[in-house]
């Protein structure tokens, strides 16, 4: 079996409360209610996680990062959980298609395997063994069974999710058993080139992030930005977000840690940002990339904490500096 990146509570709590030291420099920053937030901090395992704390605290009894994982989880959390800036930018691979998703589990750990969906349309998606072999384009194809649209897809915890094209419906193919489950969306808009994201032709953008997996959709009846929050072991829609924001100001989003942002058309910068477990706008902004060409694809992975990019032909990682990493 594999392991995810989740970390049991009890451990959680087990490793707070054995630090006297770290818990009152966190307390600071946190908002004592409101909904449970959390974040991982790199690829996690637990054992990673515990020797990283013995070493730690054996040795110097520093409060560490991780540390601050720790209170998230247990705590809930306040502005330590916002990204401030994105660092170390890397060309991973040039590709032939100006539009395309590449993606990694984001949910599993110790799977390298990288997913390839080239173009806003089309069935196949394709598998490679590693970062090495993706370079060195050895590849096996999957039929996804259905035509995907836009470039909003996403591999979460074993199967990879797709806006079906010309319907209002959500794919999850597994892509072990090959099974297909579909989610219809009321209220979205799927088709007629009225789309969420124009620059990348994306009418449903799936986002990962420490919570989970987020749709993110147009509503039909106002064009503004919602986001529904979904239940993976039912296949369903936990909760709707109305974010107000219009599509019309938008050129692509992610969500990192339960806060959304939206770049602007040119997807230069990030220039709205809404926390989803509180319901409101976050006042945040930040450069991303230089304007010109197609950005095709943004989105964060909250197993190693980078952004995946698909810009100008070039796909490319950025790392994410959030405000509690100073
Ligand atoms: C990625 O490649 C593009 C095109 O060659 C180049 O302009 C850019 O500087 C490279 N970026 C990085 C971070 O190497
Ligand atoms: C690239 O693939 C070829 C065969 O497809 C293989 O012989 C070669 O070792 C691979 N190189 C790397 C760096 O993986
Ligand atoms: C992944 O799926 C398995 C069942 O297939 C489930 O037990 C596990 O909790 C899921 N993990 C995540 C992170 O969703
Ligand atoms: C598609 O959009 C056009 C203009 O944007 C509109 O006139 C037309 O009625 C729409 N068609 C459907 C089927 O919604
Ligand atoms: C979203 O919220 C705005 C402002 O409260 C409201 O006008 C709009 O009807 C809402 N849209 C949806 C789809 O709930
Ligand atoms: C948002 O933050 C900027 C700089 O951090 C500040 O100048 C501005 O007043 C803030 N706006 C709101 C509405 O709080
Ligand atoms: C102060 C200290 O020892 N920090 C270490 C904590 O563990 C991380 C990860 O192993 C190291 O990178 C730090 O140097």
């Amino acid at each position: 079996m594999k392991s995810s990146w989740r970390v049991p509570r009890v451990l959680l709590v087990l490793l707070v409360l054995q630090d006297p030291l770290g818990l009152p420099d966190l307390l600071v920053p946190l908002v004592p209610s409101g909904p449970t937030r959390t974040r991982a901090r790199g690829p996690i395992s637990q054992s990673m996680l515990a020797r990283h704390w013995v070493r730690n605290y054996s040795s110097t009894f520093q409060p560490t990062c991780s540390l601050h994982y720790f209170s998230a989880q247990t705590l809930g959390t306040g502005r330590e959980c916002i990204i401030k800036s994105l660092i170390n930018p890397r060309n991973i691979s040039k590709m032939e298609t100006t539009f395309g998703t590449w993606m990694k589990d984001t949910a599993v750990l110790n799977d390298e395997r990288i997913w390839v969906a080239e173009h806003f349309s089309g069935r196949t998606v394709k598998e490679y063994k590693s970062i090495a072999s993706f370079q060195n384009a050895t590849s096996e194809i999957i039929d996804g069974r259905k035509f995907f649209q836009g470039c909003g897809h996403a591999v979460h915890n074993g199967s990879f999710y797709y806006h079906i094209a010309g319907t209002a419906n959500l794919a999850r193919f597994d892509l072990h058993s090959r099974r297909l489950h579909t989610l219809s969306i009321d209220n979205a808009l799927y088709h007629n080139l009225s789309y969420l994201f124009h620059n990348s032709k994306t009418y449903f953008k799936l986002a990962a992030d420490e919570n989970g997996l987020w749709l993110l959709f147009a509503s039909s009846l106002d064009d503004s930005i919602m986001v529904a929050q979904l239940d993976l072991k039912s296949f369903s829609v936990t909760s709707y977000i109305n974010t107000t924001y219009p599509r019309t100001k938008a050129g692509n989003a992610f969500v990192a840690c339960g806060v959304l942002y939206v770049t602007d058309t040119k997807d230069a910068r990030v220039t709205f940002a809404f926390d989803l477990l509180k319901g409101k706008p976050v006042n945040v902004t930040f450069d991303l990339r230089s304007s010109g060409g197609v950005l095709a694809m943004l989105s964060y992975s909250p197993k190693d904490r980078h952004l995946y990019l698909w810009d100008r032909s070039y796909v490319k990682l950025y790392a994410v500096h959030f405000i509690s990493d100073d």
